[in-house]
């Protein structure tokens, strides 16, 4: 650190002693540490909800279109190519690949959630919070791996991995699996909750098609049973909710089907709707709305041609292409909105936040330190939602597919060292399903903005911007020096 003269050590000092007033005023008015309540829809697309596509696909969402008209609405929301990579990194502020996460789970193995990280929880713990999650975790089903491991006092509607499991049991059957395997498989899935901190799982259920159809809604549930319970006792409570829709199978409740007109993930997008709203009419009856921050984003982009055959090509990434799995832009950007009555100026934006930045963003506005051991990658953003400042802090993103850079994204321009190309299938496999094209040693370009479908290259043009795609891969490289990664598994490699 550099000495600074006397005077500015002054200064130092004096604005240190004013800044614990008004900390100290902040906090006896109570403002400064709100309820936090962050919500992430699993596979939800750009172009999904009406408040993003304008109604053009016939339904609409109200209860989040309502929730993007009373905060601010992001328009370049980035996040990481699948629901493990997306979930540790919010969980961690850090690239998934620095934890070892940046594939699917795959339980076992060491790339599962690791007692080492410092986890959202444990920043609102560390600070007093009461702390729970529901729903959707998907970050190993190791006992460290576990959410009441890892910071929140309780886990309710708990389930490991992900809703696909809901057809195992079906697939299986069709199969001719032997009985003693089926029930050995759908162990593996259950329902579950831990009631208490490091507590033991209790299963609830098996997770089966027929629960498929009820799980959104008993998810809300459990959410506004705990606003009632942490209100009553005057708790303040950071609430996480990892919900289950649109990821496929997008089985619903009789009363959503049919209800939106474009088949069952339309339906499926009109209950999530639903559910929320329940869960954010909890809050106004609570009385806590003014004093509490409601998140709301997806995890990441939707599948098209990976979803099952009923829901083939229906989730929607908007002007952008890419699907869940690939690199690109409708894999990594998708819908995310903030309220905080009063503090944050409800509007739109298209200034680039990335699901990273929820870590330190929400340290600082809740006073927790943010770890200094380890790479953040996470920016905050804190005074740029309370407007502050104009623009955002961040202006760069990396994206990975197992441990390969995959992409670069450096202010409105994309770059590629390798191409996403589909599968030989009918229909041809994209996102999670896209094989990778290694390229000659020359990256592609598009300008997203200019060309939001990239289809037209610009390497020949804008050579001159390769300069900082390097830079950005170089500062990410450097860090890995005193903070190399662990192996990341993957399914089609073996070679390491
Ligand atoms: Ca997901």
């Amino acid at each position: 650190m550099r000495d600074h003269p006397p005077c500015f050590q002054w200064f130092r000092v004096t604005a240190l002693v004013l800044g614990l007033i008004a900390v100290t005023a902040g906090s006896a008015a109570g403002a400064d540490k709100p309820n936090v309540v962050l919500m992430l829809a699993d596979n939800l697309g750009y172009g999904d909800l009406s408040v993003y596509n304008d109604g053009i696909r016939g339904y609409r969402t109200p209860r989040i279109d309502r929730l993007a008209s009373e905060g601010l609405r992001f328009t370049q929301f980035l996040v990481e190519p699948g629901c493990t990579p997306s979930r540790a990194a919010l969980q961690t502020g850090r690239y998934s690949v620095r934890s070892g996460l940046s594939l699917v789970i795959v339980p076992g193995t060491p790339n599962t959630l690791q007692s080492r990280e410092v986890t959202l929880g444990e920043l609102f713990k560390s600070v007093g919070y009461s702390t729970a999650y529901f729903g959707k975790w998907h970050l190993g089903p190791e006992p460290q791996s576990l959410a009441t491991a890892q910071g929140y006092d309780e886990w309710r509607i708990g389930f490991y991995g992900t809703s696909d499991v809901a057809q195992y049991e079906q697939d299986m059957l069709r199969n001719k699996m032997p009985a003693p395997m089926i029930e050995a498989v759908k162990a593996n899935y259950s329902i579950f909750e831990v009631t208490e901190p490091g507590g033991k799982p209790e299963i609830l259920r098996p997770y089966t098609t027929e629960y498929r159809k009820r799980i959104e809604g008993d998810i809300a549930t459990a959410a506004i049973d705990y606003i009632e319970r942490k209100t009553a006792k005057g708790e303040r409570f950071f609430m996480h909710i990892g919900w289950t829709r649109p990821h496929f199978p997008n089985l619903v409740t009789e009363e959503f089907e049919n209800k939106s007109g474009i088949g069952r993930y339309g339906d499926s997008l009109l209950e999530h709707d639903y559910q929320i709203g329940r869960v954010l009419d909890a809050i106004e009856k609570a009385s806590i709305e003014d004093d509490t921050i409601v998140i709301w984003i997806s995890d990441n982009g939707p599948t098209r041609t990976t979803a099952n055959l009923e829901e083939l090509n229906m989730g929607s990434t908007g002007p952008f292409t890419g699907e869940l799995g690939d690199g690109r832009e409708g894999s990594i950007r998708t819908a995310g909105m903030i309220k905080w009555p009063g503090r944050i100026e409800p509007g739109v934006s298209n200034e680039m936040i990335s699901i990273h930045d929820f870590f330190p963003t929400l340290a600082r506005i809740i006073g927790a330190d943010v770890p200094d051991d380890r790479p953040i990658d996470g920016v905050d953003q804190t005074d740029w939602l309370l407007g502050r400042q104009e623009e955002s802090n961040r202006e760069s993103l990396i994206t990975f597919v197992g441990d390969r850079i995959v992409a670069v994204r450096w202010k409105q321009l994309r770059f590629y060292p390798v191409s996403f190309v589909p599968q030989p299938t009918n229909p041809g496999m994209m996102g999670y399903g896209a094989a990778m094209l290694e390229h000659a040693g020359y990256p592609n370009m598009f300008n997203i903005e200019a060309d939001p479908r990239e289809e037209r290259p610009i390497i020949d043009s804008a050579a001159w911007a390769v300069g900082e795609y390097l830079r950005v891969v170089a500062e990410y490289r450097a860090s890995l020096k005193d903070h190399p990664n662990p192996p990341a598994f993957s399914m089609t490699d073996f070679r390491r």
